[in-house]
């Protein structure tokens, strides 16, 4: 097998920044291309500034640097998105069509497509949702993911392009700020309770969500993207879990550590969308196709974050 060489898109964003690092201490920094069309800091190198709708521009890169695989992370996220959703719709969609259809033409070895819970909406069981449930999605990035994972299938079936995709629950990570997400406050809670000791919530006290953490995560991806395919039943996104938890349970958790921590309460227009997500996810297709397991549950993520913020951030 040739060594890959790996294009990233998004790598400047929550998941890209850690998957990225991630990568090159397994295929080495040079075969692993970071873009974005954010500025990058210099530790990201080997970089090339990228707008995922210059299709022109992404087909020069992919030329230019011989890349076999593409991991397509940029997007606009849930609440964001909801501020222009014709605009999000565009650069969720059409930049996975580009990726898609470059793919096709020159033959690249493996996709990777990030999709969300966030597919997900009234039409499916809250709790366990199974992996083949009619998908009604609340908001355009959900619309987005859930029309970019029927594209991915087409793909694979009518052209055989070797594309795979997780469903991601909201991702907590020590490495790199969210940006945009409904699930955003998972991550915000522990800064806010280490620099301020106290955090304000703009979901209800109640809200539980599917959550990981950020190394369960990028394992998920890796080892997915690693497995062969003929392992594979789901050319869409496969479910994938690790814990489900409210502002309230994490906050008790946090306190734990921290015991003068306070948490309140003033839910926006993130609580809406929340309200149309599952509380927890079936991903045993997962667990039985690539034998997928989670490392960490609410309480070692807890003491990871902390441990880890506090020589960050403090
Ligand atoms: C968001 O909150 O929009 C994301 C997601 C769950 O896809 N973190």
């Amino acid at each position: 097998m040739t060594k890959p060489k790996i294009l990233i898109t998004g790598a400047n964003g929550q998941i890209g920044r850690v998957l990225t690092e991630e990568l090159r201490k397994v295929y080495g920094t040079e075969a692993v291309l970071a873009t974005d069309i954010a500025k990058l800091p210099v530790t990201i190198e080997p970089f090339e500034f990228l707008d995922i709708l210059n299709a022109q521009r992404l087909k020069e890169i992919v030329e230019d640097h011989q890349i076999t695989q593409i991991y397509h992370l940029a997007a606009i996220l849930s609440a964001n998105g909801e501020w222009n959703p014709i605009k999000t719709w565009n650069i969720n969609l059409n930049g996975l069509l580009s990726i898609l259809e470059l793919a096709r033409e020159k033959s690249l070895d493996k996709v990777f497509f990030p999709s969300t819970i966030m597919v997900f909406g009234n039409t499916t069981p809250r709790i366990d949702t199974p992996q083949d449930v009619p998908l009604l999605p609340s908001t355009v990035y959900g619309m987005s993911k859930a029309t970019g994972e029927l594209w991915c299938n087409y793909y694979h079936n009518r052209y055989g392009v070797d594309v795979r995709s997780l469903r991601y629950p909201g991702i907590i990570g020590w490495q790199s700020l969210p940006a945009g997400g409904t699930t955003d406050y998972a991550v915000e809670i522990f800064h806010a309770a280490l620099k301020e000791g106290k955090y304000e919530c703009f979901l209800e006290e109640d809200t539980k969500l599917p959550m990981m953490y950020m190394d369960d995560a990028i394992k998920a991806t890796i080892d997915l993207m690693r497995v062969d395919k003929k392992n594979l039943t789901i050319r869409y996104g496969y479910n994938l879990a690790a814990m489900s938890f409210s502002p309230k349970e994490i906050a008790a958790e946090i306190r734990k550590h921290i015991p003068q921590f306070e948490i309140t309460y003033k839910p926006d227009f993130r609580q809406a969308i929340a309200k149309t997500w599952s509380e927890s996810i079936d991903d045993s297709q997962s667990r039985e196709d690539w034998q997928w397991k989670p490392s960490f549950d609410l309480s070692t993520m807890t003491v990871d974050m902390l441990h880890h913020l506090r020589q960050t951030i403090l």
